[in-house]
C-alpha cells in the first residue's frame, strides 16, 4: 500500500498525517498493488478488511450493509436505491469515519477535526465517542440541518461556528493543519483513508447485483463519495469480481453546481460558486476539494455531472417518500431528480443505482404538506376517521 499524488503522481510511504503531496500540494490516493474486495468475517465495513488499511483497533458501529431497494416509480425497469440513511448515524459518512477514526487512534491523535455541512459532523462526533476521542467540528453558522446539529451536540462535539458557507469552514480546517500536526486528526474527505471506507458501497452493490450496474448516480458536494465509489468499482473490476465498470453520474443542486456548470460549459476547471445556495444544505458547497478526483471518475467512466433545481429535488424527495416509502434528506433525492432529467438519455434496459446518502430525519426543517385535522373529542376523531376512510 502506498500514497500517490493525484496531480504529479509522486509516491510516498503510507503516513497517517500526510494529506498533500510535499512536492506539488496535490491530494493523495491510497494505491494497492493488489486488492481483495471480497467480504469476510468482521463488523461493519471491516468485513472488507482485506481491501482496507491495517489498523491496530477497528472502530465500528456496524456501518454498511445498507438496503438496496428496487424502485417501481421510475420509467426504467431496473432502478435500485442504495439507502445509506440506514447507517448508524443516518448517512454514508459512517463508512469512511470507521476507517478514518481507526487511523486517528493509530496516529496518536487526541481528537478528530472536521468542517461540515452536517452529516460529517454527526458521524465524526459519534465515531470519535466510540473510539474514546474528542471531536472538534467547524460549521457554517445557521446553515446546518437540525437533526445533524443535534447529533453532533449529543455526541459531545465542541463546535466552532464560522460565517459564510462550508467552504469557509473547510478553509479553517486546512489552515489549522498547516500550522499544527499530531494532536487533532482531520477527517474531512480530503483524508484519503476516509475514502477507502466509502468505497465499500461499490463492493456491496456489486455483491448484491452479481455484477456492476450500468449507471451509478451520486449526489455531489465536496466530491469525495463519487470518487470513492468509482475506486471501489475499479477494485472489483481489477480483481476480476465484476465484468464491467459503471458509468458515474454526479448530481449537484443548481445553486451549488461548480462541476455541473463546468461540464455544461465545457470548461477544464470548476466554475467556483462563492455563495452557494440550495435547500439541499448537505451539498451547499461552492469549492469541492476533491474536484480532480471526481472529474477523473466521471471522465474515466464516460459519465458526466448534471445540475437539478431545488424544486426538482423536493419533488423527487416527495415521490420517494410517497410512492416508494423511502425517506431521504433533500441532497439524497438529487440522484432521483437527476434520473428523471436524464431518463430519455439512458437505455431502457439499463441497470441503474441511485445512491441515497442520508436519512429524512436529518432535516426535519423542510416543509411538507399533508392534511391535518383537529379533533377535540373522541367522537370528533371517530367521525373524521370515517370521513377520511370513505374518501380513500
Ligand atoms: C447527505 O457533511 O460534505 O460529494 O460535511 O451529507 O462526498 O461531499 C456532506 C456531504 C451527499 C456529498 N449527500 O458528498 C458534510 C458533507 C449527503 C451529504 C453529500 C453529503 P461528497
Amino acid at each position: 500500500m502506498r500514497l500517490r499524488c493525484i496531480s504529479c503522481k509522486a509516491e510516498y510511504e503510507p503516513d497517517p498525517w500526510l494529506f498533500r503531496c510535499p512536492r506539488c500540494g496535490g491530494l493523495l490516493d491510497v494505491v494497492h498493488d493488489k486488492v481483495d474486495p471480497t467480504p469476510s468475517q468482521g463488523q461493519g465495513v471491516w468485513r472488507y478488511h482485506k481491501a482496507l488499511p491495517r489498523v491496530r483497533r477497528r472502530i465500528s458501529l456496524g456501518e454498511g450493509g445498507t438496503p438496496l431497494i428496487r424502485l417501481s416509480s421510475t420509467r426504467h425497469e431496473r432502478v435500485y436505491l442504495k439507502f445509506e440513511g440506514a447507517n448508524p448515524t443516518g448517512s454514508f459518512k459512517d463508512r469512511g469515519m470507521a476507517v478514518a477514526v481507526s487511523i486517528a487512534l493509530d496516529a496518536g491523535a487526541r481528537a478528530v477535526l472536521a468542517a461540515s455541512t452536517g452529516n460529517t459532523s454527526a458521524s465524526a462526533a459519534a465515531y470519535a465517542a466510540r473510539a474514546g476521542l474528542r471531536s472538534i467540528i467547524v460549521l457554517p453558522r445557521g446553515r446546518v440541518a437540525k437533526g445533524k446539529l443535534f447529533q453532533a451536540m449529543l455526541h459531545g462535539a465542541k463546535i466552532v461556528e464560522v460565517e459564510g458557507s462550508f467552504d469557509e469552514a473547510l478553509k479553517a480546517v486546512m489552515s489549522y493543519i498547516e500550522e499544527e500536526k499530531g494532536l487533532v486528526y482531520p477527517v474531512n474527505s480530503f483524508n484519503q483513508w476516509r475514502l477507502e471506507g466509502q468505497k465499500t458501497l461499490a463492493y456491496e452493490v456489486a455483491g448484491e447485483l452479481g455484477d456492476a450496474p450500468d449507471y451509478v448516480i451520486v449526489p455531489v458536494g465536496n466530491a469525495g463519495n463519487i470518487s470513492a465509489i468509482w475506486k471501489g468499482f475499479k477494485d472489483l473490476y481489477r480483481a476480476g469480481v465484476t465484468s464491467r465498470l459503471p458509468v458515474m453520474i454526479g448530481v449537484q443542486a443548481r445553486g451549488a453546481s461548480p462541476l455541473a456548470t463546468m461540464a455544461e460549459r465545457g470548461l477544464n476547471e470548476p466554475a467556483w460558486f462563492d455563495k452557494p445556495e440550495t435547500i439541499a444544505t448537505a451539498i451547499r458547497i461552492g469549492r469541492p476539494i476533491n474536484w480532480q478526483r471526481a472529474l477523473e471518475a466521471v471522465r474515466e467512466s464516460g459519465g458526466t455531472f448534471i445540475a437539478v433545481s431545488d424544486q426538482d429535488i423536493l419533488e423527487a424527495q416527495k415521490t420517494l417518500a410517497r410512492r416508494e416509502g423511502i425517506g431521504v434528506e433533500p441532497a439524497s433525492a438529487a440522484p432521483y431528480a437527476g434520473l428523471t432529467k436524464l431518463r430519455q438519455k439512458l437505455p431502457e434496459d439499463a441497470t441503474i443505482v441511485l445512491v441515497a446518502t442520508g436519512h429524512s430525519l436529518k432535516d426535519p426543517g423542510i416543509g411538507v404538506e399533508t392534511e391535518i385535522y383537529h379533533a377535540p373529542t373522541t367522537e370528533d376523531a371517530v367521525k373524521l376517521i370515517k370521513d377520511i376512510a370513505s374518501k380513500s
